[in-house]
C-alpha cells in the first residue's frame, strides 16, 4: 500500500448508518474523494451470513470503481473468499502473527495501544497501525478511553517510516491536532456518516492533511 492511502480512511458498516442506503453513502464518500475504506459490518443488529457477504461484495464492488483500498475490519475469512486488498485487526482479534501467515502479502492493519504492541505489530509486518481512540468516541462500544495524542507522536518519532492512522472522535476541527502529532492519515466513522455535506467534509479533511496528493 501507499502511504497516502491513509490520507482519509473511512470505515463503515449498515450500523453506523442511519435514513439513507449505506452503499450511497459510501459512493458519496467516494466520488468526494476518501483514500481508504474498511468494511466494519459489527453490532447487534449487524447483518450475518449471506447478506453480510453480498453487502461485504456491493462495497468492494464500489471502491475498485473508484481505485480505493477495500479492508475488511476481523474477518480474514471474508477477506480471503473475496479478494479484498487487505485486513484491519484490533487486539482481540486473531494474533499478528497468525494473521500475516494467513493473508500473505495482502495490506494487514493493526491496533496498537503501546509500545509493545508497536514492536509486535512492526515484527510481523504490519503494513500500517492504527492509534487510538484519540478523542471520545461513541462509534466503538468497547473503546479504551481517550488517549490524546502522546502515544501517537512517540510512535511516529520512535518509526518515521511506519504509516500511521488516527482514530476515534476525529472531526474536521480536531483533525489537524492529529496530523501535527504525525499521523498520515486519519480513520473516521461518525464525521462521514453523520455528514450534511460529504463532500465538505472530506476536503476539508484532505486540505488539513499534511500529504498532498
Ligand atoms: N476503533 P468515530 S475507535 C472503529 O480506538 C474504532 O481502535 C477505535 O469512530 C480504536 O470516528 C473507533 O465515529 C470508532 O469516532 C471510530
Amino acid at each position: 500500500m501507499k502511504r497516502e492511502d491513509l490520507q482519509l480512511y473511512f470505515i463503515m458498516g449498515t450500523g453506523n448508518v442511519f435514513q439513507q442506503n449505506p452503499i450511497h453513502l459510501l459512493e458519496k464518500a467516494l466520488q468526494a474523494g476518501i483514500t481508504m475504506f474498511q468494511f466494519r459490518e459489527k453490532g447487534s443488529l449487524a447483518l450475518t451470513g449471506l447478506a453480510y457477504e453480498q453487502f461485504a461484495r456491493q462495497c468492494q464492488k464500489l471502491c475498485q470503481q473508484y481505485n480505493v483500498p477495500f479492508i475488511v475490519n476481523d474477518d480474514i475469512e471474508l477477506a480471503l473468499r473475496i479478494g479484498a486488498d487487505g485486513v484491519h485487526i484490533g487486539q482481540d482479534d486473531l494474533d499478528v502473527e497468525m494473521a500475516r501467515k494467513k493473508i500473505g502479502n495482502m495490506i494487514l492493519g493493526v491496533s496498537v495501544h503501546s509500545r509493545e504492541e508497536l514492536q509486535t505489530a512492526i515484527d510481523h509486518h504490519a503494513d500500517y497501525v492504527g492509534i487510538g481512540p484519540i478523542f471520545a468516541t461513541t462509534s466503538k462500544s468497547d473503546a479504551q478511553p481517550p488517549c490524546g495524542t502522546n502515544f501517537l507522536q512517540q510512535a511516529h518519532h520512535l518509526y518515521p517510516e511506519l504509516p500511521i492512522v488516527a482514530i476515534g472522535g476525529i472531526t474536521c476541527t480536531n483533525a489537524h491536532s492529529v496530523f501535527q502529532a504525525g499521523a498520515d492519515g486519519v480513520a473516521v466513522i461518525s464525521a462521514i456518516c453523520e455528514s450534511q455535506d460529504i463532500a465538505h467534509t472530506v476536503s476539508t479533511f484532505t486540505s488539513l492533511s499534511r500529504i498532498k496528493k
